[in-house]
């Protein structure tokens, strides 16, 4: 039993003289109603006497007295089994971080097998097809309730732009995808279903009004404002040590300190939510789960819907090749020695000591093809939603917790800032009977993968040859994608330059963007290129219109094209002094935040702009 916990229970919660050992409350206990006399004893019995330790007297600040009271009562409420359970899971789980236990006890880890998928192969492109079919009977869940402490970005990560050569924010490019999606399995289905593809953002207190703003103030980006819906989740009490210390707010001893439950969160909220039995009475089929600022998710999307559909997966979840050590889960197969076996993620930080206590001297380390042997959670979730309604009325959402609190040092006695604990969305799979079908599918992280996650500091402290995860790196990484893509298709492009930016040094690729109403999939890329196109690497290139069509098209600079759907477009030769990549000092408060974090800003020299309002053929020449 720990310390405080023990010296507390000595107190005599039960009789009048309940507060007397707490002289902040003990003064107060003139104000409080019954109820709140009743949460204090159990801050009180649970080792909290601390959160009274600098009460004014009674008559001053009593209105934030009360504040500090209504706030417990949510926290209870909003906590199944209330927060003295909160406070007890919490101690049991930091008491096993101090020690190091290991969560896995029992479980041998293995490399699972999965499907791994080759861009642009016969069999990619029948995945495609077949996930384009399926997407009108697919909802889409983006969790987007995170801080992200990493990043240190003042707003919220969905509004920050994935690239800035036209400046389209994570949630437009969701948005836009989404509905490039529904309008090509609408085109696919001759039936009479319907395709409005719901959308569900998860937010928490810290991300719901800018998101709902974000939206509002974009016209939900052509959404039906209607098709969105917002779910809210809420925070939980943080501790600011060992012992479970409930966390006060630095800047007010009468607000308790809280941060999100995790991502987890998700799964009980749809489940007390009505929708997914309104999606299944609707026919849809599919849940897809996706975060925050991945701007190649939707690459990756079709091809393995197609793979869930086709392998009948009650759950699916991508995965990238992954390097020892980064900041990514493993996905594992694990053998218990009663014979019981799952394929579940392990998150990083407990894939190594689960390693090294198994037998693997070291740990989460790579093989000998440079990476780990375990693949990389890109934590995209495809469950079915039969069986997903199914365990849901089982378990009602709840998800195993855990806590992660980071240490000030090896003796693990203090934090360096507040922790809390959290549920991960990709642990779902862990209370699954063993008929679930459970599978993953691996695809190149140059065509899946490049989150932004990490502010510029600790991006340039990444360990050589791990990916950066920073602005930078989302961005750039978004260029190569189209670039390569592009190649497969046949346009000649050079390889790329290096340039450094914010200290992470990256290959930098011809800035080719389009909207995914112009290719969503690669037979679409196939068909709107044809030969004799050309890119050189300092090139800029814009594509906005379904039907814009590159043949015998040579660019060495900037093109901006945009051309309503009836418009056919383009070839010719194209020179100009284009848009340039110029670098910037993350440090310069002066420039704007989303600039800063990348390390660069677009210097607009020169460019091409065609704008076709008008149905017809255009070439540029
Ligand atoms: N999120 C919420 O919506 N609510 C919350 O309470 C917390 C987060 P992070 P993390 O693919 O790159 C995950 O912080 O947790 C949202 C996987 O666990 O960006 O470090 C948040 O807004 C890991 O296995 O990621 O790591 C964001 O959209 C690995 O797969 C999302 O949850 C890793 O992501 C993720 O939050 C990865």
């Amino acid at each position: 039993m720990s310390s405080v916990v023990g010296s507390l229970s000595e107190l005599s919660i039960g009789g009048d003289n309940w507060a007397a050992e707490v002289p902040g409350l003990q003064k107060n206990l003139g104000i409080l109603t019954p109820n709140q006399i009743e949460l204090a004893k159990k801050l009180l019995h649970e080792g909290q006497s601390h959160l009274f330790a600098n009460w004014a007297e009674q008559g001053v600040e009593d209105e934030k007295k009360a504040h500090f009271f209504n706030q417990v009562s949510r926290l209870n409420a909003n906590y199944p089994g209330g927060l003295a359970v909160y406070i007890q899971n919490a101690r049991q789980l930091l008491t096993d971080s101090k020690v190091g236990r290991n969560p896995f006890e029992g479980f041998t880890p293995s490399v699972p097998s999965g499907e791994i998928l080759t861009f642009g192969d016969d069999n990619f492109i029948k995945f495609e097809e077949v996930g384009v079919e399926e997407a009108r009977k697919a909802a889409f869940v983006l969790v987007a309730g995170g801080l992200g402490e990493r990043l240190g970005y003042n707003g919220i990560k969905v509004a920050l732009p994935s690239e800035t050569t036209t400046g389209t924010c994570f949630l437009q490019n969701y948005i836009l995808c989404i509905l490039a999606l529904q309008e090509a399995s609408r085109k696919l289905s001759e039936d009479e279903f319907p395709v409005e593809i719901p959308f569900v953002i998860m937010t928490s207190d810290d991300t719901h009004t800018p998101t709902l703003k974000l939206l509002k103030s974009n016209s939900y980006f052509g959404m039906k404002p209607g098709q969105v819906i917002l779910l809210k989740q809420e925070k939980v009490a943080c501790l600011d040590d060992n012992d479970a210390r409930i966390a006060l707010d630095p800047n007010d001893k009468y607000m308790i300190q809280t941060k999100p439950h995790g991502h987890g969160d998700v799964h009980s909220l749809l489940y007390n939510s009505d929708l997914l039995r309104t999606w299944r009475d609707a026919g849809l089929r599919w849940v897809l789960f996706f975060q925050d600022t991945n701007g190649l998710l939707f690459k990756a999307i079709p091809a393995s819907l197609g793979v869930s559909a086709t392998k009948g997966y009650h759950v699916n979840s991508l995965a990238v090749p992954r390097k020892a050590k980064e900041a990514i889960g493993g996905i594992t197969k694990l053998t218990h020695a009663d014979g019981r076996t799952m394929v579940i993620n392990v998150e990083y930080n407990q894939l190594d000591p689960l390693l090294r206590s198994t037998g693997h001297a070291d740990g989460d380390a790579n093989c000998e093809t440079g990476y780990s042997p375990f693949p990389g959670n890109i934590n995209q979730l495809i469950l079915e939603l039969g069986p997903y309604i199914e365990e849901l009325n089982r378990t009602h959402g709840a998800i195993a917790e855990f806590v992660n609190p980071k240490y000030k040092n090896s003796s693990k006695t203090s934090f360096k800032s507040s922790t809390r604990l959290e549920c991960m969305m990709q642990d779902y799979p862990k209370t699954l009977p063993p008929s679930a079908r459970v599978g993953f599918t691996v695809m190149d992280a140059w065509l899946a993968y490049a989150p932004v996650k990490n502010n510029p500091e600790d991006a340039a402290k990444v360990p050589a040859g791990n990916p950066y995860h920073s602005a930078t790196s989302g961005e750039m990484a978004i260029y190569r994608a189209n670039s390569l893509i592009l190649r497969k298709a046949g346009v000649q492009i050079p390889d790329p330059t290096t340039a450094v930016f914010n200290g992470q040094e990256v290959e930098v690729w011809p800035r080719i963007t389009w909207k995914p109403n112009w290719a969503l999939i690669f037979s679409d890329v196939k068909r709107k290129v044809n030969k004799g196109c050309s890119i050189s690497q300092k090139s800029t290139m814009v594509i906005n219109g379904p039907n814009i069509y590159l043949e015998d098209l040579s660019l060495d600079g900037a093109i901006l094209i945009n051309a309503v759907s009836e418009a056919e477009v383009l070839n010719g030769s194209v020179q100009n002094k284009g848009w340039a990549l110029k670098p910037i000092d993350y440090k310069d408060k002066s420039l704007p935040e989303e600039n800063r974090i990348r390390g660069f800003v677009i210097e607009k020299l020169e460019q091409l702009e065609m704008n076709y309002s008008e149905p017809g053929k255009f070439f540029l020449q």
